[in-house]
């Protein structure tokens, strides 16, 4: 992996500020796009652009053979058996909201039991309090140990014969804890339940093989794995997409229409109402192609490295603290820290001014910042492009933090 090759190709990293090259480490907010990405984007818009499924012009089969050859590339990207388990959405969010609402609302019922973590992003928690809301079932809850920052294993018994939701991210926002998802799914089968895995931080970082995870619904954003945003990805048994309603009405999802009666398309097009974000589309599937270049054994491995060099300088610097486990072999490329008697956001402020992009607040985990007692946390999330010269650039800016607040010590 040619790090300088790498970074020629992400235009925005060339940004100046604060007299040196910009330092992003807001990845697990949203990613960086490479030239292979924006110049599809600017090759279909300028070429091929059309209204998929809809007209038989050159333009719309041209924009059709794009959205459909796209989905062939995800389809093999997650390893999903068929495109007919492929759904595209507008991200996370809202790949959560269609299993949420077409599975969880329909097909749950009083008394049943949803089992979630304690450190979902609210997209995967506040979701599933509707269900409950809705249905009568009880919204449940695995917690973290606040010593070891993993998941406590004696909370995985409340997935019992009631529980028909099992929901959790593969990799947490913001405790970055490397864990393998396969007991809880095994556990949540054994039950009966269906498990949807949130994979928004993993996808971009790790090989998923949805087949071999065996969930029944696994969710992600394009935006965060260096396509562009608006486009994301509901994969489902198709089994299970058979046997729900539609989340949008509208166009292109439909069979026939009559005056009081409508039959569905087949899957994919039954959850895809409306014109697509072909563009999304064609940007994803180039991102998978740029990712599947460099590699991902290449990409977990320099990113273990910088968060292993994070972790060990963050030691060093006695008021940082960190959130969450603190073993970097533990770790994804993610470090959520919290600096003594500074505000988050003044830490943000004072490392921006010196051309650090990281990320402040609750990092739409608000329960886990809650259960943890902490208001607001800082995060520095790193990316396949990021440097050991920008760990270290860094961290010589955060241990300068509370001086620069006026703290003598
Ligand atoms: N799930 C996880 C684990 C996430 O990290 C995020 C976004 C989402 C779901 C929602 O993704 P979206 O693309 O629909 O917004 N996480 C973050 C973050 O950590 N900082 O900004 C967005």
């Amino acid at each position: 992996m040619n790090i300088e090759l790498i970074r020629n190709d992400f235009p925005i990293l060339k940004t100046i500020s604060a007299g040196r090259p910009l330092v992003y480490f807001d990845n697990g907010a949203t990613t960086q796009k490479p030239l292979p990405v924006l110049e599809a984007i600017y090759e279909y818009n300028s070429r091929q652009n059309g209204n998929p499924h809809r007209g038989s012009h050159v333009l719309a089969i041209a924009a059709s053979e794009a959205y459909d050859g796209s989905k062939e590339v995800v389809r093999k990207f997650i390893n999903a058996r068929s495109t007919r388990e492929v759904i595209y959405t507008r991200n996370t969010t809202e790949s959560l909201n269609l299993v949420a609402r077409s599975y969880g609302e329909t097909h749950l019922k009083k008394g049943d039991r949803i089992v979630i973590t304690v450190a979902e992003h609210h997209a995967n928690l506040v979701t599933w309090q509707r269900v409950a809301q809705k249905t009568g079932a009880v919204l449940d809850y695995i917690y973290i140990d606040k010593e070891t920052g993993k998941f406590k294993e004696e909370d995985f018994a409340k997935i019992d014969a009631k529980t028909k939701i099992v929901a959790f991210a593969q990799v947490s926002n913001v405790l970055g804890l490397v864990f393998d998802p396969k007991p809880l799914i095994n556990l949540a089968h054994q039950h009966g339940a269906v498990v949807v895995l949130d994979g928004a931080q993993s996808v971009p970082h790790q090989q998923v093989d949805v087949q071999e995870l065996d969930c029944d619904f696994f969710v992600f954003s394009g935006h965060k794995m260096c396509a562009s945003g608006g486009i994301g990805v509901l994969y489902g048994k198709e089994a299970l997409l058979e046997d729900m309603e539609p989340f949008n009405l509208g166009g292109d999802m439909i069979d026939r229409v009559e005056e009081q009666v409508t039959t569905f398309a087949e899957l994919p097009t039954k959850f895809e109402a409306g014109t697509p974000n072909v563009e999304g589309a064609v940007s994803l599937a180039a991102a998978i192609k740029y990712l599947n270049n460099i590699g991902f054994e290449e990409i977990e491995a320099h990113e273990k490295k910088l968060v292993t060099l994070a972790i060990e300088g963050m030691k060093k610097i006695p008021y940082v603290r960190i959130i969450g486990s603190d073993n970097p072999a533990e770790k994804t490329g993610l470090v959520a820290f919290t600096v003594d008697d500074v505000h988050p956001h003044d830490v943000s402020e004072l490392l921006s001014a010196a051309g650090i992009c990281i990320r402040t607040g609750h990092h739409c985990a608000q329960p886990l910042h809650i259960y943890l007692g902490v208001n607001a946390t800082c995060r520095a999330s790193f990316y396949f492009y990021n440097t050991e010269e920008e760990v270290a650039y860094f961290l010589d800016k955060l241990s300068k933090v509370r001086a620069a607040m006026g703290y003598k010590d």
